[in-house]
This record gives C-alpha cells, structure tokens and sequence, in this order.
C-alpha cells in the first residue's frame, strides 16, 4: 500500500464546510456565553503547521479535512501532521481535540476486492474497510514534554473516542494568553494487517481543535 496525500474537497464543498462551522460557532457562542474558535486542518504527511487561536473573538475558523487514500498494494500506509496551536488572545483557553466526519469511502470494488467486499458502491461512503486498519496516535507536547494521549483508529464509529481520551488522559488542557503547544498527530498500518478489501479504498476526516474560554480561572 502507498498514501497520497490529496485535497480532494472541491472549493465549493471548503466554502460550504466553512459556512456550517462559522454557524456552529455563532450558534455556541450565543447559547453558552462562550467564545470559542474551531479550525480544522487539511495536511498530512508530516507536515508542520501553526493555529493561532484566540477565545477572544470568535474568528480563523477554517474548515479543511485530511484524506488518506489507498492506492497501491506493496507498502505502508503512513502519514501525519504536527500542530503549534498558539493562544493568540488575552485570555486563558482550554484546547479541545477531536477528530470528526470519519467518512470511509469505497469508490467501487474492482475484481480482487469483489471476491472478499460485499459492500462496493461507488462513491459508497460508510464501506470502505480501510479506516478500521489504520491505527491513530495522538501525542501532545508540552513544556518539551511529549505524551501520548489518544489511541484509536480511522474506523467511522471511532469519532467520538478522540475527543473522549483526549479530555481524559490531558490533566492540563488549559493554554495562557501567548502560550503555545504542540499536538501531533500520526497514523499507520503494515501491508499484513488487510488483504484486497481496501483496495482503491480512502478515508477522510476532520481534525478539530477548540479553545475556549475558561471562566472561573479554572
Ligand atoms: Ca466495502
Ligand atoms: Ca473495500
Ligand atoms: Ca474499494
């Protein structure tokens, strides 16, 4: 197996995931007296990037999601990214993480893959196998302290499990006005751990992190 690592979201589809975010944000930050920034990001590959986030005004919210798409048969399958996720504003925040909109995609079966798939629409979200292959780790630097944090995998029922572990197994999730840390998040498999059910198989999703405002000086 090999990974490319592929913006297939249309601009129209970044528009529209852009405007659904920026209206579940207006819509917390009215109903909990909350300001709250939502950015997703769309690179893989182990690449670097920063968030400036602030809990101050409700802006920078992105919409992006990272794909990884099955397209041989020979390799492994890996990838990631690290984040600098930065308290840009003057007051403290509390980061959230999760991962959202697991969409699994089959893109049809071809010859080998229909002998063992019975599920091979096209696009056919929600059964392709590969994301229940590829296992997930989450790890979160801190004060040049590295800890792992999340364990999981790609599998669409999985979503939930990111924010869940990272609430968890983070005793400190709160970021100071102009304090920064680094979330890095990696993904594999090995070429032993599934047969021609993945073939031409991808799987999309949406990394988000949240800051939001912490009252009480909690
Ligand atoms: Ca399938
Ligand atoms: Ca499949
Ligand atoms: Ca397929």
């Amino acid at each position: 197996m090999s990974i490319i690592n592929k913006n297939f979201i249309s601009s129209n589809l970044v528009r529209n995931l852009f405007m659904i975010i920026g209206v579940a944000a207006v819509g917390l930050a009215s109903t909990q007296a909350l300001f709250r920034d939502v950015e997703q990001s769309q690179q893989g590959v182990f690449v670097v990037g920063t968030l400036d986030m602030s809990v101050e005004e409700p802006n920078g919210q992105v919409a992006e999601s990272i794909v990884v798409n099955n397209v041989g048969e020979s390799s492994n399958i890996q990838g990631g990214k690290t984040w600098v996720v930065r308290n840009v504003g003057s007051l403290p925040g509390r980061l959230n993480f999760g991962v959202d909109n697991i969409r699994n995609i089959e893109n049809g079966c071809n010859e080998p893959e229909a002998l063992v798939d019975v599920t091979c629409s096209s696009p056919g979200v929600g059964e392709g196998e590969l994301g229940q292959n590829i296992q997930t780790q989450v790890t979160l630097t801190k004060n040049n302290t590295a800890t792992q944090v999340i364990l999981a995998t790609l599998a669409t029922d999985q979503a939930g499990v990111y924010k869940e572990q990272w609430i968890a197994n983070v005793s400190n999730r709160k970021i100071p006005p102009g304090g920064s840390v680094e979330v890095t998040f990696a993904w594999q498999t090995d070429n032993y751990a599934f047969g021609n059910e993945v073939q031409s198989d991808s799987v999309m999703f949406d990394v988000v992190y949240e800051l939001e405002q912490i009252t009480g000086g909690v």
